[in-house]
């Protein structure tokens, strides 16, 4: 954050002598908070002119922070950020007692930095207040609408990125009802603000998914499909033109490791702050930001709080999702089966490090498009530094969550254009095939129980329980549409090489098939 805001403590510092935080981070206790930590401006100042969908511990420690920095900079007080949290009310529950304050603490090696955040001015749970979140979304002061609600949270079809039609919820918020859907917030949000005189908005995609603003662009309009239903209204069609002449969705790249928050996470920030804090949020000292300047109307100076605006993020996409996200899968779903707890203590073994390396060089490099003067090799050692980080408690079973909808960017892309040019990809299709394993037996190699966390947790199931052979099991496996394209299902190359994998995962163990693929 801001160079003349954030302190940086020791590692072995000893942290304050209390453990007992009778007093809680808010307003009225931030004097409490040494200067260099505190927001600025002051909250108390800033109005909002965000309002960002889906408010978890990513958003606080990137786009929060950025806009914060924005802010810090004196470069205007209407950015305020109005949260929404889509699933739950504990976030909402945590931040308000706090006037939405909360820390970030940048952890690494090095030690810890801390900041005060009061970039987030208010906070609606959509589960009880759709009407004031429709209220914000068309309001005249909002500019900017940023989403994080997972890829799962668009309920889209992941091989198609095309709006399941067939989805309960969305028919039923396309048919009327108060919207509880993210498409149907925010249509519901994009009529309210045409009806109020349509001022130009901005949506910005922050999730990990390739052509994040073009899909969710196209998301949009599937949703308007559907609610137009057998006999359209004329009032359809000129909502539809006045979204294609105001609405604007760059594409953006988002880039920052956030852990979930840990009770140790927010015992740590309450003895530096002296205060406790709820809201607390740990992550690591990178952070990337890459975004199109497409821009319906004003935005915060994020370009000066360290976002790089560029033409086209399609290459950056690209790379961050198939060497960042797919090896963290891949690291995911192989380190658990070998008993991993945490991505950090995997990448310390050095079979998994040679394995993760040889998935970036011999399988992805190849199929990326890197932008003029990006130092790849560079880019991606600090990867290697970035999944060591030795404080950040990063859990394998966190990332391996939502496996049907992560896989086809991070890791089936990488496959088919390796196949595509007559090459057998065995680094990313051993952690297809490390995902099979996982989602099919629910079990590491040592018996420990793995949660199986996706949407499609049943199918998968199913598709388990119906084969009774590796050959079988990746039979079953790929003829699941939403994850495995038609064409790719039927390569026999690629079929191949998972039955072969998922056999061996099977009789020698993760950490053995690993360390021999890495030889
Ligand atoms: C991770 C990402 O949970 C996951 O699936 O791969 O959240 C990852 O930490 C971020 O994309 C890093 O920018």
């Amino acid at each position: 954050m801001r160079s003349a805001g954030t302190a940086r403590w020791s590692a072995h510092r000893p942290p304050h002598a209390t453990t007992v935080h009778p007093l809680r981070l808010c307003l009225a206790h931030l004097g409490r908070v040494p200067e260099e930590w505190r927001p600025h401006p002051d909250p108390r100042d800033l109005s909002v002119g965000i309002v960002h969908l889906g408010l978890g511990a990513f958003h606080r420690a990137h786009q929060a922070v950025y806009t914060q920095r924005a802010l810090a900079m004196g470069t205007g007080n209407s950015w305020g950020i109005c949260g929404v949290t889509e699933r739950s009310a504990s976030v909402a529950e945590a931040l308000l007692p706090q006037d939405c304050l909360y820390s970030v603490l940048e952890r690494s090696g090095d030690g810890t930095v801390i900041n005060v955040v009061g970039a987030i001015r208010d906070v609606l749970f959509a589960g009880g207040q759709v009407e004031e979140l429709v209220d914000r979304l068309s309001s005249p002061t909002t500019h900017i609408v940023t989403l994080t609600v997972t890829e799962k949270g668009y309920r889209f079809d992941p091989s198609t990125r095309r709006l399941r039609r067939d989805d309960p919820e969305l028919l039923a918020d396309a048919s009327g009802r108060p919207p509880r859907t993210v498409l149907g917030q925010l249509v519901s949000g994009f009529e309210a603000r045409w009806r109020r005189g349509g001022q130009p908005l901005t949506v910005l995609c922050c999730d990990n998914f390739p052509h994040n603003g073009a899909t969710l662009n196209q998301l949009v309009d599937d949703f308007c499909e559907l609610r137009r239903g057998p006999a359209p209204v004329l009032q359809d069609d000129q909502l539809r033109s006045w979204l294609t002449e105001n609405v604007t969705y760059p594409n953006a790249m988002v880039d920052r490791i956030v852990p979930a928050t840990t009770a140790d996470d927010r015992d740590l920030a309450a003895r530096l702050l002296g205060l406790e804090d709820q809201g607390a949020v740990v992550t690591e000292p990178f952070s990337q930001w890459v975004i199109e300047d497409r821009f319906a109307g004003p935005r915060p100076a994020w370009d000066q709080a360290g976002a790089t605006f560029v033409p086209d993020v399609g290459p950056y996409e690209e790379m961050k999702l198939r060497l960042l996200n797919g090896t963290h899968s891949a690291l995911a779903y192989l380190g658990a089966l070998a008993g991993f707890e945490f991505i950090a203590d995997a990448v310390r073994a050095p079979e998994f490090a040679r394995y993760a390396r040889a998935l970036m060089d011999v399988d992805v490099t190849p199929t990326l498009n890197v932008p003029d003067g990006f130092d790849l090799n560079a880019y991606k050692s600090d990867l290697m530094t970035r999944f060591a980080n030795p404080v950040l408690r990063h859990r394998t079973t966190q990332i391996a969550m939502d496996g049907s909808q992560k896989l086809p960017y991070r890791l089936l892309g990488t496959i088919s254009a390796r196949l595509a040019v007559g090459q057998g990809p065995r680094y990313a299709s051993l952690a297809v095939a490390g995902w099979i394993r996982y989602a099919s037996t629910g079990k590491s190699d040592s018996g420990t129980v793995l949660p199986l966390d996706d949407p499609i947790a049943e199918k998968l199931r199913a598709a388990a329980r119906s084969a009774s052979s590796p050959g079988q099991t990746v039979a079953a496996f790929l003829s699941i549409r939403e994850v495995f394209s038609a064409e790719l299902a039927e390569d026999p190359a690629f079929e191949g090489m998972l039955t072969e994998d998922v056999g061996s995962l099977d009789r020698f163990g993760a950490a053995a098939v690993v360390a021999a693929l890495g030889d």
